[in-house]
Parts: C-alpha cells; structure tokens; sequence
C-alpha cells in the first residue's frame, strides 16, 4: 500500500503525519506540507506506530460481557433506547461524547439526539476542557470564534502562556514559539502556579495562586488604562468598555500573591508590546469562574485592539485533536449545528428544516456533570458513551463509576473493553481507531484536516459514524441516515453552515459543499471558513456577531475557588498532563517508550510541606480530599507553592488503581460554562504506611494484589511498582501468583531480618520476571532491570561498565537522566545542541529540549557555586 497523509489523533495541534504501512508494520512521520508542524513531531506522535495494533482491542460487539454480532447489538440497543424514549420521554436517554471524535462522527450523534431523539441530553468531555472559553468567546463575540492563528505566534514579539503547559501539552507550537525567539527575540511569560517545562525558556514566570487570573488580568487592564494604551478608535465599535474598565479599576491583585513589582513588569511588558498573543488552556477554563477568567483576558485584548491582526489576539489552544470540529458540529448540551443558537427559534427552524427533523429539541439539554448526576438520581435511564472514559475522567469519579453501573442500560462504543468506562457497559460497540477510519478534524487554528485509513479495522471493528447511523435507521430513520460514507456526511455539514453563514454566523464552510469524494479524498488542510460571503481573519474590523454587531467587554470580579481549605484539608489540589501520556493512557500506555519518562502516577509537594507532614522523597503519600482518595508517589519539589499539590490525571483503575486523581476532585462548576474545576480541590496529605515496597518486571503480564500497584509496558514486558501495609508471609508464594508463574525455578535471596527478599523466576532456563523487596522505597537500576537482563537480575545493579542510565528523558533515543548530566559535567557542555551532537538526546522530536534546558541550568548553577 503506498503512503498516506492523516493527521495525529491527539492534542489540538493537529500535526500532519504520513503513514507508511509496510511488511514490518506501520511506519509514521510528520509531514512536512502541513501548516501545523510542517514535518515536526513531538514523543507522542512520533511513537504513535507503536499503539496502533490489534493487542487489548475489542473485536466484537458484546450483550453483558459476551460476545455477539453486529444485528444482534444494534437491534438491542436500538430496541431499548426506543423504549426507554416511548415510556420515559426523550428526555430520559442521554449521549455523552467526545472532542476526539471526527467531525462527521461528532455531527451525526448530534443530529440523531438533538433532532431524531429530540433531546438535547448529549454534551461531551469538551465540556470538561473548552467550555469556559466557548462561553467567554460568545459573550464577547456573539459566537465561539477564535480569533488567532499559528502563524501569529511566529509574528509575535511577546507569547503569554496562562494556565498552559505548552512544552508538555502542544510541543510542537512551544517549538514554534522557541522559534519565534530565536528568530526575531520572542519574549515568553508563564502564568502558572507552577514552575512547568514551559518555564524553560521563558524571560518571566508568575506564579499566581491557583484561581486568581481575574485579578491579574484586572490589573492589567486598569493599568492600559493608565498608561493611555487604550486603543479608541476600535473600541467605537465595543460595547461595556467602561463597566468593564470600572470593574478592574475596583479590583485588588493582592488575591494573586504576587509581588507588585512582578505585576507591573508583567503589565508594561503587554503593553509595550504591540505583537502580543496571550495563549491560553486548562489552566483557565477548568475553575468555577473559568469564563471569567477568558473575559479578563479578551477584555485586554479588545481594549488594545490587539486581536485578529498579525502577531496578535488572544489565542485558546484546544486540548483534543477534534475540540473544535465539535464545537463546529453543535456537541454541547446548548449548542446548535453550524455555532447556530438552540435558544433561537430562527435557529431552530432552519436546522429543523434542513433536517427534516421531526421533533428538534427546543431547550439546552443536561451538562456533563449534571448529566451524570441525572443517570445517578434515575432521570436518565438509557445511556451511550462514545470515544470517551468518564469514569476515570469526570470529577467525583467514584460516584460516577457507581451511576453508570447503576444505571439501567449504557452502550460504549470504544476501541478496548479495558477501561473504567468500557468495564461497567451492558453493550460494547467495537469502534475502527485512528488510522483504520476516514473523516475530518478542526485544530486550534480553525485548519480542518483529514484523518485518512491506512489499516483495515480489525476484527468487525466499525467506524463511529456507521454505529450511530444504525442504530438511528433500526429506530426508524432511515432516510436520514442512510449514508454510504464520512464524504457524504461532511458535504451536509458543510451544506448547513452555509444556512448558518446566512443566518449571520461566522462557521460557515459552504465551499466546501460541493467536494466530490475524490475531492474530499484529496482535501489538503483549509482553515475556514470557506465561503463566497467571507473568507480570511475574524474581528481587526471590530466586528462582532452579537445582533448589533459590536463586540461586547464584560465587567468581571476575581472569586475565590469554590470550597475553602481548612485544617482537616490544608491542600489544594492542582492536577494535569504529563508529556508522554494522553489521558487513560488507553493508546500511549501501549509503548514502553512513551512509558519510560513517568511511569506511575505521582504527587508534588514543597519540600517545607513534606516536612512538615514527614514525608520523605520517594515515598508513597495518601492525598485525600471529601470525595475520595489515593496514593502516590512523592515528588519533592519547590515547582510547586507551599500549601498546594499537583499530580497527573493520567492513571486509571487499569494501570494504578489508587491512583486515579477525579476520585477525589470536587464537582464544582462554572456556574456559565458548567465546566468543572479541576485544578483547586480541598485535600489532605499524609504518608501511607508502607510496610514493604516492591519492584517487579516481567515478561508478561502482571496480576498484583496490594494496596498499591502501578503498572507500566517495559521493553521486554511488563514493570510494577507495589507497596502494601502488611507485607505477605511467604514471598515466592506472592512472586509466583504476581507473575502467573506457578511452576517457573525461583532463585531466591531474602533477610527477613531486614525485610529484603529480591526473587527471580526462571522459564526455560531465562529469566522470565524479577521481584525486588525492601522496608523503604526500592533502590534498583529500574531502566537496567526492564531489559530482564540474565546476569544481575538479583543485584538489581548494572556492571559497573555500564553506569544507570536513569530514568528516561529523551524518549525517541532512550536516553536517561544520569547520561544527560555525566555528558553536561564531563564534557563540560554548555548548550542544548551540544547535548543533542553528543548524545542525539532532543534531536529528534525535541519534546525533551526544555528539560535538557533545565538539566544545563541545575548544572550552571552547581558550577557557579563551587
Ligand atoms: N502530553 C499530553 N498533551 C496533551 C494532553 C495529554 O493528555 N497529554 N491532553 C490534551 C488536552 S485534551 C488538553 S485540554 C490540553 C491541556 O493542556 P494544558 O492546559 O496546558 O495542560 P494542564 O496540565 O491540564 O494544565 C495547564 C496548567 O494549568 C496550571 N494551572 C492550574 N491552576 C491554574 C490557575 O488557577 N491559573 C493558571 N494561570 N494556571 C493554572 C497548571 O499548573 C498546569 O501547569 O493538553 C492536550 N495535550
Ligand atoms: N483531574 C482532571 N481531570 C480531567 C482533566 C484534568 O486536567 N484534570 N482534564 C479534562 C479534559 S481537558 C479532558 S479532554 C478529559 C479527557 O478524558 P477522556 O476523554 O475521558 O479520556 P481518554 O483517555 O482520552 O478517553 C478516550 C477513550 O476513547 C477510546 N478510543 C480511542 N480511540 C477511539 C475511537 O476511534 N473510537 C472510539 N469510540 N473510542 C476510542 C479510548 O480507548 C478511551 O477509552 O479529561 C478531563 N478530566
Ligand atoms: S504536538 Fe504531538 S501530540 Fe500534538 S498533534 Fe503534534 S505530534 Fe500529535
Ligand atoms: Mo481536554
């Protein structure tokens, strides 16, 4: 089969990436035609090929847990959401979607909810991602427009990174921006309460307290004010300028905890930079005044006039690869097709027209908290779930887990049944994955790409779209979905934001309409919109989309976090992304590569907190908050601030049970957006009292049974972390159950005295898996052992020809911590290019440079004070 162009399936970036299937499997690099990353790659997409695969994929749909085909489950769940709708009303089914579907599978769900079922019950985990931004971008603008482009951020003089980890989370736009520096002197801020990667290389960091963006913002537009950089001339056409200018004028930025000094650096660098982006993420929309937070910001913007001209605007950076496209599509409970309004009955008729839908759902539906509080309380009594894992991912976990198992009837349509999610289903629907399936998606600058098939599905592994369009024909509407393919379903899309361009809205793609299969076969990247009535950048005319035309500034007040800290829960609780993972790791999980950087689910604590609460480094700690709890690895670090915490949300109950994070989340939401608070949770912390700790790595799988495990691919295998409160009587007993090896030789060497016992297990003479005890945390050669070497797998030490490489930095070349440090000391290495030509660690995909960049100051700084 020859080459074939797609674009990678995870963050909002959208990378371009050409497919190679070949004899030994799939080959994928980065294309260098597409605008996003015009050839480059990060770790993840450069590790894709080794996710894909038929190992963990569901092949077959499933009635409770066994297997059946495709007219048996369709014909059920058809059956029991028409019952379900004819007993209970429309109102009682929900659908609950995902931001990492394709457009045309996103289009589809919605149209078969919000017209065919007549509920506007499906909202999507975008709502848990970019909610606060699409309510703060329709106050502002009268639609969800985003006004920047990544060509911007190579035009401007100044980037601001608020809430964003762009070196972890968008890699390849933060190389863009490194980039930009380089080039024309760039200079980067980071509004965080971290010190993140993106902090590397960056000429200021604000480390704000957890929730107070509005008043930093605040302060930043009294002092525009101040400093007459007010632009007058483009805000004749904005409404609420002074409300808004009063508001920030009344405001404090004492709630930031930053030093004044700090502040006013911060505000006459933005205002003296006329080529200002002010990029922004999670670390803004996820908070109970998230919406807030986006309109402090567009207000900077608006009030300079700096949006939508080169080099400038406020710039939300999208989390999924399809963020967008859903947004597009109308996947919000309150939103309509084409950004068209669910509230307006003009809106309403002309999408009830078009689809000659019977009973369009006249009011917003359910919000993905209340929407599974709803299937708690019995509102919802039929329930589908597709391309997403809300029992990991939602907050309250816990009590998530415990509605969808509850609740009467659930389908999942996903790729794996191993999943929290997939676990707790009465139908699994077998989805085709990324590059086993043809549709589009929509980045973060507004460019619609085309993911492409180079695999068949395995198994009767079915696209998406074809799931919803069966089960809507098997409930009687057929004429509606009858499509032969994803060309067919886009050409409609696109159709409909023609009416919608009509209607005055700025989605519109009706030059596209007309695309021919092979048209839309061959579609290269467009950013829309792509219409005759308009074309090119939004809003540096003023113009907005409200009725009056105006774009609107809205007055906004800093509030603190709901849920305050007390002595019981002294904590707050930030949590985020690591930067080899994506989310339940249900794809990256699959590559020893990717999970060698982080490879079990961790804490951040200050170093005077961890004191304080005796907890030493590497030690496990028991962080729980009103709603649950968990145990993780500490990681002592002045990154974060005294008084807070911050872990990952990557692991699950099939990776590290105890390590699942929205367990122990606060379902607060904006009370606008309806977007949760995921970054602000009261919690305590606390050591767990490990009685042992463990070490394992097998050639297969694992089956632990403690009270902590945490499980990760290797390249040979499998590695385990375990700890437990009350270590076994019999170790080789526990070995052989862990490693499923009942009859292996054990080579056994233990001093109960000292409560150390390290045990290897034999198959054929090879070393088949290796257990490693100790009363404290296991000092072994961790990225030595995974190999399963044969000779010093009971010293848990490498000869001494081959020091510790540490744990791995550099993923695409394997290269380890310690290696990177011994090169910079004893070679005397000063930058990270001359890291990269000694070692080649950061020159492939360079997702590992800011860490480098950070390696290169520790050691500058040990220089220095010698
Ligand atoms: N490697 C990797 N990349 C990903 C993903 C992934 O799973 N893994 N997921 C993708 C998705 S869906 C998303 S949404 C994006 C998310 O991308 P980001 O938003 O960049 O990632 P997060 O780590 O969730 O959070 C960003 C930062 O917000 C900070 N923060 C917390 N509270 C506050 C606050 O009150 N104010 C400010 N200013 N900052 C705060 C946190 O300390 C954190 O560093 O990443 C995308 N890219
Ligand atoms: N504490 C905390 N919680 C958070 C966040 C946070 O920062 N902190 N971030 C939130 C954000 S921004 C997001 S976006 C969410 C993400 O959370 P989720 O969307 O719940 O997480 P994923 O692991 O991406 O789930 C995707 C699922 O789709 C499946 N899948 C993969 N490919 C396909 C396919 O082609 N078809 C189908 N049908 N299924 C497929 C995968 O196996 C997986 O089970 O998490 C949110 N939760
Ligand atoms: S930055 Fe990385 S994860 Fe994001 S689209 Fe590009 S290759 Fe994929
Ligand atoms: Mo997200």
């Amino acid at each position: 089969m020859s080459e074939v162009r797609s674009t990678c399936p995870y963050c909002g970036v959208g990378c371009g990436v050409i497919l190679a299937p070949g004899a030994d499997g799939l080959q994928v690099r980065g294309d260098p035609h597409h605008p996003a990353n015009r050839g480059r790659l990060c770790s993840k997409g450069s590790a894709l090929a080794e996710t894909v695969g038929t190992e963990g994929r569901l092949l077959a749909p499933r009635i409770g847990g066994r297997q059946t085909d495709w007219e048996t489950a369709l014909d059920h769940v058809a059956r029991r959401f028409a019952d379900t709708v004819a007993t209970h009303g429309p109102d009682s089914v929900a659908f609950y979607a995902s931001g990492q579907m394709l457009t045309e599978d996103y289009y589809l769900a919605n149209k078969f909810m919000k017209g065919f079922v007549g509920t506007a019950n499906i909202d999507t985990n975008s709502r848990l991602c970019m909610a606060s931004t699409v309510a703060g971008h329709r106050r502002a603008f009268g639609t969800d427009t985003v006004p920047g482009t990544y060509e911007d951020l190579d035009d401007a003089d100044l980037v601001v990174l608020v809430g964003s980890n762009l070196a972890w989370c968008h890699p390849v736009l933060h190389q863009r921006v490194l980039a930009a520096k380089a080039a024309r002197g760039t200079k980067i801020v980071v509004v965080d309460p971290r010190r993140t990667a993106s902090c590397n290389g960056a000429d200021l960091h604000l480390p704000l307290a957890i929730g107070s963006d509005v008043a930093l913002f605040n302060r930043l537009l009294a002092a525009i004010h101040e400093a007459d950089a007010v632009d007058h001339g483009y805000i004749a056409s904005v409404t609420g300028f002074d409300a808004a200018l009063a508001a920030a004028r009344s405001a404090d930025i004492a709630p930031t905890g930053l030093a004044p000094d700090l502040v006013e650096s911060f505000c006459r660098l933005w205002i003296g930079t006329e080529r200002v982006v002010t990029v922004f993420s999670q670390g803004v929309n996820q908070s109970t005044c998230g919406t807030d937070k986006v309109s402090a910001i567009l207000n900077c913007h608006i009030a300079t006039g700096r949006i939508g001209k080169p080099g400038m605007g406020p710039f939300s950076v999208t989390g999924q690869p399809n963020a967008m496209g859903g947004r597009e599509v109308g996947g919000l409970a309150n939103t309509l097709a084409c950004h068209l309004d669910i509230e307006n009955p003009a809106h309403r008729a002309a999408v009830a027209g078009f689809w000659s839908a019977p009973r369009l759902a006249a009011t917003p539906g359910l919000k993905a908290v209340d929407m599974f509080r709803a299937v708690a309380d019995g509102r919802v009594k039929a329930l589908w779930i597709m391309h997403t894992n809300p029992a990991a991912t939602l907050p309250e976990a816990n009590a998530v887990r415990e509605a969808i198992t509850e609740c009467p009837f659930t389908v999942v349509s996903d790729v794996t049944n191993a999943t929290d999610t997939a676990r707790l289903a009465d139908v699994l629907l077998p989805a085709a994955a990324w590059a086993e399936k043809d549709g589009t998606v929509t980045n973060s600058d507004r460019t619609i790409s085309r993911q492409r098939a180079a695999l068949t599905p395995p198994g009767q592994a079915k696209p998406d779209w074809w799931h919803i369009a069966q089960v809507a024909t098997r409930m009687g509407h057929a004429h509606a979905f009858d499509y032969v393919g994803p060309s067919e379903i886009f050409r409609e899309h696109a159709a409909l934001s023609g009416i919608a361009g009509g209607l005055g809205r700025d989605f519109d793609i009706s030059g596209l309409a007309d695309l021919t299969d092979a048209d839309y076969d061959a579609l290269a990247p467009t950013r829309w919109p792509v219409a005759a009535r308009r074309g090119g950048r939004f809003f540096a005319d003023g113009l907005a989309f409200h009725a009056d035309g105006k774009m609107r500034m809205i007055p906004v007040h800093w509030s603190e976090p709901v849920g305050k800290t007390e002595p019981r829960y002294p904590f707050r609780l930030n949590t985020g992304r690591v930067r080899d993972h994506w989310h339940t790791m249900t794809r990256t999980g699959r590559s020893a590569r990717l999970s060698a950087h982080l490879a079990e689910p961790f804490v951040e604590i200050h170093p005077e907190d961890a004191d304080r609460l005796h907890i030493a480094p590497d030690t496990l700690v028991e962080v729980s908050s009103p709603t649950g709890s968990a145990i993780l690895r500490a990681t002592i670090t002045d990154a974060v601030q005294p008084g807070t915490l911050f872990s990952p949300m990557h692991w699950s109950a099939e990776t590290a049970p105890s390590g699942r994070i929205d367990a122990m989340v606060a379902a607060a939401t904006d009370p606008i957006s309806g977007q949760p608070e995921s970054k602000a949770t009261i919690c305590a912390a606390r050591p767990f009292a490990a009685a042992w700790y463990g070490f394992a790595v097998s050639a297969g799988p694992m089956a632990p049974a403690c009270e902590y495990w945490a499980v990760a691919r290797s390249p040979n295998g499998w590695r385990a972390e375990l700890a437990g409160r009350n270590a076994p009587a019999d170790w080789e007993a526990a070995a052989r159950a862990l490693f499923a090896l009942p009859d292996a030789d054990a080579q056994i060497m233990s001093d109960p005295a000292r409560g150390i016992a390290r045990i290897a297990m034999r198959v054929e003479g090879r070393v088949a898996a290796a257990l490693f005890i100790a009363p404290q945390p296991v000092g072994v050669m961790r990225d030595h052992l995974t190999t399963l070497p044969e000779t010093d797998t009971l010293t848990g030490r490498a000869p001494a020809d081959r020091p510790d490489p540490g744990p791995v930095l550099c993923s695409c070349f394997g290269v380890g911590m310690n290696t990177i440090v011994t090169a910079i000391e004893t070679d005397g290495l000063l930058t990270v290019e001359a890291v990269g030509a000694a070692l080649s660690a950061g020159t492939n995909c360079g997702s590992c440079r800011p860490e480098i960049a950070a390696l290169l100051t520790a050691a500058q700084a040990r220089v220095a004070a010698e």
